[in-house]
């Protein structure tokens, strides 16, 4: 899918710490990928962050890998690099930027590293097809000096083995488990950062999503056995695919990762208890640390 409206007011932090997680919000104008010989051409987004190919109605999904350019030379530098008092002005200068020294001489006297620079360079390239993509961008050497999970540490470790303990036993069990993960505010899990840390770590090509070859990589490091590995991640699969696609998302992930133990306190059930409890028609129980719900 492409997002085609990347900008600052779209993207919100999930808590106030250095490590939060961050949400893309607002996809009413994203769109499933066209097929590879096909562009769209309906010019939508915000101005200062339309690439030059999607004011000229012929785009792709590289128009998202401009957005993002922006974003981080306002990120870095506090500023656009378009700048008008116009749309229609805006608009002609991001059009007019097709010049090999338009980059060159808007980021010289800039204070930001080279490397910053060069990637930026990359991002910003005039045409779609030169640009960078976003995989090769996850691998840029720039990018990569802040992505630092490079072991498996005790925590990841931890992380990971409480995925092979996981088995729902009714369907019901693991509705409940993908609202906790869902809906609770992170203020209820004590343990977010290291369940991050590990989905980091084992996502190698950094899309967001677990792949089974991924996982087997992390699983065949850790046990030293690559084919208990396989087998184990087939079992992650079956419990932890809820979608079906063959891959991991955070959420799936986030239910198999979470200690049973010791996230599913009496009072953490509780408050999750709270939400359901709208229309208070129906009870809950906790018995020698089993759960009930009673309609
Ligand atoms: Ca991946
Ligand atoms: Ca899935």
């Amino acid at each position: 899918m492409y997002f085609s409206d990347i900008k600052s007011e779209n993207i919100l932090f999930q808590t106030e710490g250095e490590s939060s997680l961050i949400k893309i919000i607002d996809f009413g104008i994203a769109k499933s990928l066209p097929p590879p010989s096909n562009f769209f051409h309906k010019k939508v987004g915000t101005t200062i962050y339309m690439a030059p190919e999607v004011i000229r109605e012929h785009y792709n999904e590289k128009c998202d890998v401009w957005s993002c350019g922006i974003l981080l030379h306002l990120m870095l530098t506090k500023s656009f690099p378009f700048d008008a008092i116009s749309k229609e002005a805006i608009e002609q200068q991001i059009l007019d930027s097709n010049n090999s020294n338009f980059l060159q001489k808007m980021l010289e006297n800039k204070m930001i590293s080279d490397g910053a620079k060069n990637f930026l360079k990359k991002m910003l390239e005039y045409e779609p097809d030169k640009r960078i993509s976003i995989e090769k961008s996850f691998h840029d050497e720039w990018i990569q000096q802040f992505y630092l999970i490079k072991t498996f540490d005790e925590k990841i470790i931890r992380t990971l083995k409480n995925l092979l303990q996981i088995k729902f036993e009714r369907k019901l069990q693991e509705f409940l488990w993908m609202f906790f993960v869902n809906h609770f505010s992170s203020s209820i899990y004590d343990n977010e950062d290291d369940v991050l840390h590990a989905f980091q770590r084992v996502d190698l090509n950094g899309d967001g999503l677990l792949s089974k070859e991924e996982l087997t990589l992390a699983y065949g490091e850790i046990l030293g056995d690559f084919r208990k590995a396989k087998k184990y991640v087939e079992k992650i699969m079956k419990y932890l695919d809820s979608n079906k696609n063959g891959s991991i998302d955070f959420s799936e992930f986030m239910i198999g990762a979470l200690s049973q133990e010791n996230f599913l306190t009496r009072k953490k059930l509780q408050i999750g208890f709270k939400m359901f409890d709208k229309v208070r028609n129906y009870s809950f129980r906790i018995k020698r640390n089993k759960y009930f719900f009673c309609f």
